[in-house]
């Protein structure tokens, strides 16, 4: 079977909507057709300030809305970054083979140094494209499954694996990135020409899968649209009520062009409520089973540790084989 390959960032405690859409269904869909490896990425979740009771408490809660959203243990292989410490030492590997230039021209770093202030930001976080590189090469993926902002570092990982394999030798597979179309990029309810992110400029445009429902439902009531009253998929004319209709497509299964056909000659307002209802219908199980996973700390211990064990096997055999083709000389 061909390897995926992704990692969530468990900074923020919620995932928000877009993470679901954009990256979460795709890592369950693939857990069918592939050798499926998924980690919370706490290593990457340290390139900004965290807390540290909030980021242990915040990890766990990663990982019981994975379990919560369908990732099935017995089916995927379920674990904590930090547990494996091949991808800190890859990542350094990964490090020496990135040009300076290349590395500052990743965009998501722009963004995000830019938020911050430049003086704030740390090397980590410069760095951290280059740390991701190596989390997915460590497990030799085929397959990696993101939301569109995370192409360029895609990118750079086909780029720094090429260059890898061609200064020593082939040692690691090219991946490709999975990204679906339609759900690539999910928008701001209030700015939907934004992403929608945790740190969005406004909380009223960010769908937090654990917030109270009632409230997630206020936002989609109150989605920004447009001053027509045509509902019609048109991402540049009518981005607001686009990235609704791919909202409710992705959560009911239903085309776009089935959905204009059903609101032709209704306003807004139904489409907003309707999609408020659908919403808070989808996420309520979903909040009952993250409380079950968390509520049960043995559970989730366990599946964590059996998922760093098989991780680490294969992350460990990719890292001994990179390090040696790379003249260094083998602990005896
Ligand atoms: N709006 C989105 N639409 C589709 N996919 C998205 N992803 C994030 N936002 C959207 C995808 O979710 C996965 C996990 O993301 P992450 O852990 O890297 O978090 P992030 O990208 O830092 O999330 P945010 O909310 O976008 O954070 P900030 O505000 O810090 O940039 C990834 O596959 C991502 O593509």
């Amino acid at each position: 079977r061909p390897r995926a390959l992704s990692g969530i960032q468990p900074t923020a405690g919620s995932f928000h909507l877009g993470n679901y859409l954009g990256a979460i269904r795709q890592y369950v869909a693939l857990q069918e057709s592939h050798d499926a490896f998924y980690m919370v990425v706490d290593l990457h979740a340290i390139t900004v300030p965290q807390d540290p009771a909030e980021l242990r408490a915040n990890t766990r809660l990663a990982a019981a809305q994975l379990l919560a959203a369908g990732l099935d243990p017995d089916r995927c292989t379920l674990f904590i970054q930090s547990h494996v410490p091949e991808h800190a030492q890859l990542g350094w590997v990964m490090n020496c083979i990135t040009g300076f230039g290349e590395a500052s021209r990743m965009t998501q770093f722009k963004d995000k140094s830019a938020k911050q202030g430049a003086d704030r930001a740390t090397v980590g976080l410069f760095t951290y494209p280059i740390l991701q590189v190596a989390d997915i090469l460590l497990y030799q993926a085929d397959s990696v499954p993101v939301g569109e902002d995370q192409r360029q570092h895609i990118e750079l990982t086909r780029d720094l694996a090429e260059r890898f394999n061609g200064r020593y030798g082939h040692t690691f597979t090219i991946p490709a990135p999975h990204i679906v179309r339609e759900v690539a990029k999910i928008y701001d309810l209030q700015d939907p020409t934004a992403k929608m992110s945790k740190s969005a400029v406004s909380p009223k445009g960010l769908v937090n899968l654990l917030d109270d429902p009632k409230v997630s439902a206020k936002k989609f009531r109150s989605a920004v649209t447009d001053t027509d009253t045509v509902i019609r998929y048109d991402e540049t004319e009518k981005p607001g009520v686009s990235n609704l209709l791919t909202i409710h497509s992705a959560l009911t299964g239903t085309g776009i062009p089935e959905l204009e056909q059903q609101y032709e000659g209704k306003g807004y307002g139904a489409l907003k409520t309707d999609l408020a209802d659908i919403f808070v219908e989808w996420v309520t199980p979903f909040h009952e089973r993250t409380r079950e996973y968390l509520g049960d700390p043995e559970t989730l211990d366990s599946v964590l540790a059996k998922g760093a064990e098989k991780a680490r096997a294969v992350a460990a055999e990719t890292l001994a084989a990179a390090y040696d083709r790379m003249g260094l000389v083998p602990a005896k």
